[in-house]
Parts: structure tokens; C-alpha cells; sequence
């Protein structure tokens, strides 16, 4: 029997394969390796209420590789923060579902992201404005593996260390995959863990598709005092779905209407 956070995070899997199907865009296969950590963030971690998005003491959480903003609508949408029906306009005209967040259009979006290696700078800022207000939210940043290879994410983590950022967090979402190629095969950062600790941050290295292990990595217990946190997530890009699963192909490809019927039979499979 699928926990009740598994059992989330398939609902949200079948739910963003659909909009994705029907829109005839998205990134399906980094929403497939993101979407366990997003269910773990706004279902067990993040201190967040869809009835106050602008709360000042809430947790922050930049999904800075923005071309997965579909999975974090349908994480919104279950969540609570815009209604479910909205989901079926994404990418449609006039929808404020757009192809990457918007944080003026989306309640629960907190910063715009799109352009790969900006996230991670700005919740370092935000990190640090709680420092400086002497605030208890933390902040949350999730990076794709191949974001990494942008230099202004280093700089960043430069910066995270020396103000001693330990209301922060960087998951990268390590599916070994980038668009159209493996990063071993173009500029090849693994092993993170190293780098990161390097650079003076705590580092925890997990399975990004088991709960409890995402939720103890993310859990204010784990955190360091003193230093900022990375929690590298082993993951699958198209997990739950056999033929997207760590393929290349499926970086932002649509299903045709044979594989949409087989990547759904798939999908019901891991419900429970
Ligand atoms: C600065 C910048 N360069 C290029 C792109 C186009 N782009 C979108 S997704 C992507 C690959 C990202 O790979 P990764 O970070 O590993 O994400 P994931 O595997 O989780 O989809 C690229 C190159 C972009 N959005 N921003
Ligand atoms: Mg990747």
C-alpha cells in the first residue's frame, strides 16, 4: 500500500501527463523526476497556507529549473493554492499558466523562473533577507543537474557559504539527463557532493523518489547549523512512465494517444 504521499504524488503524475497531452507542450520527463520532491515540499515540509500565499513568515520554494512549471501548477492546484479546474488551460491563451512561473500571475509562485541558473542566486537573497529580519522560514531551491553547468549558480553557492545560510536548501533534481543529452557526454559536474562540500555546505545524498528519504533530508531536524544545505536527489527523468524513464528522448516530447494510454495504465499500476 502506497503511502499517503505516494499516493499524492501519483495523483499529480497522472494529472500533469494529462495537461501536458492535452496542451501538446511541456517537459514531461523533468516533471516526472521533480514531482516526489514537490509533493514532499507542499505536503509535509513547507510551512506554506494557499489562504495566505503572501505570508510573510512562510517558507520559499524556487523551482528554478521553471521548465517544469507544470508539475508545480498541479502541485499548486492539489495544494489548494488555484483551483484544479484551472489546470486543463494550461499554455492556452490568456491562461496564467504560462510554459515557466510567474510569480504575478500564480498564487504560491516566489519568484519568476525560466532561464536556467537564476533561481538558486535569488533564494540565496531570500535566505539572507531572513537572516538580516532575523526570521524562522527557510528557503527551498530545487536546480535540474544540467542547471548546474551555469556559472552564476557557483557564485551563489559561494555566497551561501559565507553568510553561513542554514535556513537554506538546494536540492538538485540529479536525473543525469539534460535536453538532448546525458551530462556525462557534455559537461559532466556528478559527483556533486564533493564540489558542494568543498565549498563548505553540508551535503546529504538521497533517493529522490523515496519519501521518507526526501522528507528526513528536508526535515529543520537535518539542518546543520551554521551552513547552507544541499540535498542531491538521485532521480529518473519520466519516472513511473517504463519508456520515458532515463531516456534522452523525453526531455519536452508529447505523447501520441498510444502512449498516452499506456504511460496512464502505467501510472494507475503505482497507486497503490
Ligand atoms: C539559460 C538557459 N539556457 C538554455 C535553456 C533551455 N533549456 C531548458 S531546459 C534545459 C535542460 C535542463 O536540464 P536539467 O537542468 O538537467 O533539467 P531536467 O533534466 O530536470 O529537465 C535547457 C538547456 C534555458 N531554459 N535557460
Ligand atoms: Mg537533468
Amino acid at each position: 500500500m502506497a503511502s499517503n504521499l505516494e499516493q499524492i504524488a501519483n495523483w499529480i503524475r497522472r494529472r500533469d501527463l494529462q495537461s501536458v497531452y492535452e496542451a501538446g507542450a511541456g517537459h514531461v520527463g523533468g516533471e516526472m523526476s521533480v514531482i516526489d520532491i514537490l509533493t514532499a515540499l507542499y505536503f509535509r515540509i513547507l510551512s506554506v497556507n494557499p489562504e495566505q500565499p503572501q505570508d510573510p513568515d512562510r517558507d520559499r520554494l524556487v523551482l528554478s529549473k521553471g521548465h517544469t512549471a507544470n508539475a508545480l501548477y498541479v502541485v499548486l492546484a492539489k495544494r489548494g493554492f488555484i483551483p484544479q479546474d484551472e489546470i486543463s488551460t494550461f499554455l492556452k491563451p490568456m491562461s496564467r499558466l504560462n510554459g515557466h512561473p510567474n510569480r504575478t500571475k500564480v498564487p504560491g509562485i516566489e519568484t519568476n523562473t525560466g532561464p536556467l541558473g537564476h533561481g538558486l542566486p535569488v533564494a540565496v537573497g531570500m535566505a539572507k533577507a531572513a537572516k538580516l529580519d532575523k526570521a524562522a522560514w527557510r528557503t527551498f531551491v530545487i536546480t535540474g543537474d544540467g542547471e548546474m553547468q551555469e556559472g552564476s549558480n557557483w557564485e551563489a553557492i559561494m555566497a551561501a557559504a559565507q553568510f553561513g545560510l542554514d535556513n537554506l536548501t538546494l536540492i538538485i533534481d540529479h536525473n543525469r539527463l539534460q535536453q538532448g543529452a546525458r551530462l556525462l557526454d557534455t559537461n559532466n559536474l556528478a559527483p556533486f557532493a564533493p564540489k558542494l562540500e568543498a565549498f563548505g555546505w553540508a551535503v546529504e545524498e538521497i533517493d529522490g523518489h523515496d519519501m521518507d528519504a526526501i522528507c528526513a533530508a528536508l526535515s529543520s531536524e537535518t539542518v546543520v547549523k551554521g551552513k547552507p544545505k544541499c540535498v542531491v536527489a538521485h532521480t529518473n527523468k519520466g519516472q513511473g512512465i517504463s519508456f520515458m524513464s532515463d531516456n534522452v528522448a523525453w526531455h519536452h516530447k508529447v505523447p501520441d494517444s498510444v502512449q498516452y494510454e499506456q504511460a496512464m495504465k502505467e501510472l494507475e499500476g503505482t497507486a497503490s
